[in-house]
């Protein structure tokens, strides 16, 4: 079920009204994000009393066209041809499904997809999606924010990441054995990261069901990172203390980063990252740090060194 909100797409300098100022600053200060005069963890305890919202205004980017986002699409476990995974994927049964929360919290959950979708309403939130590789589009998903979950299953004070497990299904997943790469699909997020309000569960776009090729019927969004670091078709979210391995960090540690934040400044070995082609346009466009979302965001990694820390 879709409770329609009006469209949007943060652009921060078009926030001008000092009490939305104020607002967002109170938030930046909830979740931690600046200052260091405690520790994030027990900021983010803290602000798990309640989820806050990022601000909304209008959109700009125009949107990629349905057609676009579910016909292109990077599903590794199907295939590398983006035009292929559409046609695959849509063999996958996406019911029955359950998503079990386990490791460092105080309440390990398993939950039934149809429960998490009665449970959380779900808004439309318009990100902009720039994959490593160095195409964009823009898409206008719906879900929820992680946050939400988190909060259900209360973190212990060990909780220091979140990691995040694609399903493997073998009946359909012709890819599995046919790339570098490991599954089941595995990334993970710093719990801050986690917890920021940008960070979104997705269970639809364009006002349907996710379709099975975009990460049906969950799927992680973390717009200021690349593409690859949100896990399609999630069945595992784990709260571990230790950095989890994860899939193209291992597959390839010099390529893919831990973090994979969007940085115009820093190249992958084997193109630049500084422009971008976006889906349906002809010329190149400039590729925007944290992909446009460095207000809501920058502030998770001062002090870090990003070219080390990629
Ligand atoms: N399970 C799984 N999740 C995945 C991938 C994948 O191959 N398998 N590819 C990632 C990459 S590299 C990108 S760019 C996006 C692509 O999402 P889209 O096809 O919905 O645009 O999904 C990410 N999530
Ligand atoms: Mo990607």
């Amino acid at each position: 079920m879709f409770i329609k909100k009006p469209q949007w797409l943060l652009k921060e300098h078009e926030v001008t009204h000092e009490n939305t100022f104020n607002e967002r600053r109170n938030i930046i200060k909830t979740l931690g994000l600046v200052g260091v005069s405690a520790s994030p963890l027990i900021m983010i305890n803290n602000a798990l009393a309640d989820c806050v919202m990022p601000h909304l205004t209008a959109p700009i980017d125009k949107l990629n066209t349905f057609k676009q986002i579910s016909r292109y699409n990077n599903y590794y476990e199907f295939s590398t041809n983006k035009k292929a995974v559409a046609l695959l994927a849509k063999y996958m049964k996406v019911r029955p499904w359950t998503v079990e929360i386990s490791g460092e919290v105080e309440k390990p959950l398993t939950l039934d997809i149809d429960d998490i979708l009665k449970t959380y309403t779900s808004e439309e939130r318009i990100y902009r999606f720039r994959c490593v590789e160095g195409w964009s589009m823009v898409i206008p998903w719906h879900g929820f924010q992680l946050c939400e979950l988190i909060k259900r299953v209360k973190p212990t004070s060990k909780a220091k990441y979140v990691q995040f497990v694609s399903k493997v299904d073998d009946d359909t997943m012709i890819g599995l054995n046919r790339t570098g790469l490991k599954f089941p699909y595995t990334e993970a997020l710093r719990i801050d990261e986690a917890m920021n309000p940008l960070t979104l569960l997705a269970t639809g776009l364009y006002n349907q069901d996710l379709p099975q090729q975009n990460g049906a019927p969950l799927r992680l969004v973390i717009p200021w990172k690349y593409g690859f670091k949100g896990n399609k078709s999630i069945v595992k979210i784990i709260f571990t203390e230790e950095k989890p391995a994860t899939s193209w960090h291992s597959t390839s540690p010099s390529e893919y980063g831990f973090y994979g934040n969007v940085n115009p400044k820093v190249s992958h070995p084997r193109w630049s990252q500084r422009k971008e082609n976006r889906i349906g346009e002809l010329r190149k466009r400039k590729t925007l740090m944290f992909n446009g979302y460095e207000e809501q965001v920058a502030g998770l990694y001062s002090g870090m060194d990003l070219e080390k820390y990629y």
